[in-house]
């Protein structure tokens, strides 16, 4: 369980428990699912919202993640409250009902639940990142565009950033993967826009990691010029700073490289709060309700970022 000053962040179990609630509160506006199972067989939930949630309409779908590294808690806070956001605003929000009616939300708030649990075990953190697969993969460098291919992560399975064995080795990136590659119906991929979210620094991040370049093979320079502009749109909501992820540092599998390349989906990391290593991964839970409040535009804007194309 998670220690004194931490227990307003969801568990595993309070997860599901508050994803059952809001799908039993708010039945016609959501859907929940799966998008297959960890390393140890935690169901990596999914959660749809929309107006006629349980069908597959003709609307631009959009995709936020949360909590590939173990530590970063805060993330699936903020996919949590993406869901209570846009469910409970949804009746009295002109805004909110304009978004939800006019788009299919998916929401997955845990993609790494083995490592988010093992990282609380025995009610103290132990500043675990990775999933618990062997000594564990790194999720996000186990993805499979220009897997291991320029120093953006290590063979070393005692790294931090250890891709695994082969891209995709990770049953989670796998999973949420073929979830992905599922959502291209009649060759169209459904999904337009998608924020994976971690911590921390306060960035927004865009494609490419695997190299310095601006532009490379699949990103020409109106593409990236939209990623910058669409970025820092975003940046200038939530006061983070906007920037390519390689300006951060080199990595290769990471999943905004595999969405853009592979499904041409926009895809931006967000690095939530704090800016710096105090308080680092472990923010109190009071900062629960102020920091994914910061990303409530931002949200908002990747959502019509799917709408207008
Ligand atoms: O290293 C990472 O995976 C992310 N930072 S973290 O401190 N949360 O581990 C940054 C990922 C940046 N995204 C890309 N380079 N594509
Ligand atoms: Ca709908
Ligand atoms: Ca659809
Ligand atoms: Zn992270």
């Amino acid at each position: 369980d998670f220690p004194a000053g931490y227990t307003g962040y969801h568990t595993y179990a309070e997860t599901q428990t508050e994803l059952q609630k809001t799908v039993a509160n708010y039945p016609s506006l959501t859907k929940l699912g799966s998008a297959g199972t960890s390393y140890e067989g935690r169901a990596l939930s999914l959660i749809k919202i929309s107006d006629n949630a349980a069908i597959d309409e003709n609307e631009p779908e959009v995709l936020f993640t949360c909590n590939q590294h173990a530590r970063e808690h805060l993330t699936t806070e903020m996919c949590l409250h993406i869901v209570q956001r846009l469910t409970s605003g949804y009746a009295t929000d002109p805004a909110i009902r304009r978004l939800v009616d006019s788009t299919e939300i998916w929401v997955i708030p845990s993609v790494n639940p083995d490592g988010s649990e093992y990282d609380i075990s025995g009610g103290t953190f132990h500043s675990w990142r990775k999933n618990r697969q062997g000594s564990g993969t790194d999720t996000n460098r186990n993805w499979g565009y220009q897997w291991g291919c320029c120093g953006g992560s290590s063979g070393s399975p005692s790294s931090e950033t250890y891709r695994g064995t082969a891209a995709f080795s990770a049953p989670e990136t796998r999973a949420v993967a073929n979830w992905v590659n599922s959502r291209v119906v009649g060759g169209v991929q459904q999904i337009k826009t998608h924020i994976d979210f971690h911590t921390y620094s306060e960035l927004v991040l865009w494609p490419f990691g695997y190299t310095y370049a601006d532009t490379a093979p699949g990103l020409s320079a109106a593409e990236a010029q939209k990623f910058q502009t669409l970025g820092k749109q975003m940046a200038a909501t939530n006061g983070y700073t906007p920037e390519q992820s390689s300006d951060l540092y080199i990595t290769d599998g990471s999943v905004n490289d595999w969405m853009w390349a592979t499904h041409k989906i926009w895809s931006f990391t967000f690095e939530m709060y704090p800016k710096g290593s105090s308080p680092g991964f472990y923010p109190r839970d009071t900062q629960i309700v102020p920091q994914t409040t910061r990303n409530d535009q931002a949200v908002d804007i990747i959502i019509n970022a799917a709408i207008t194309g």
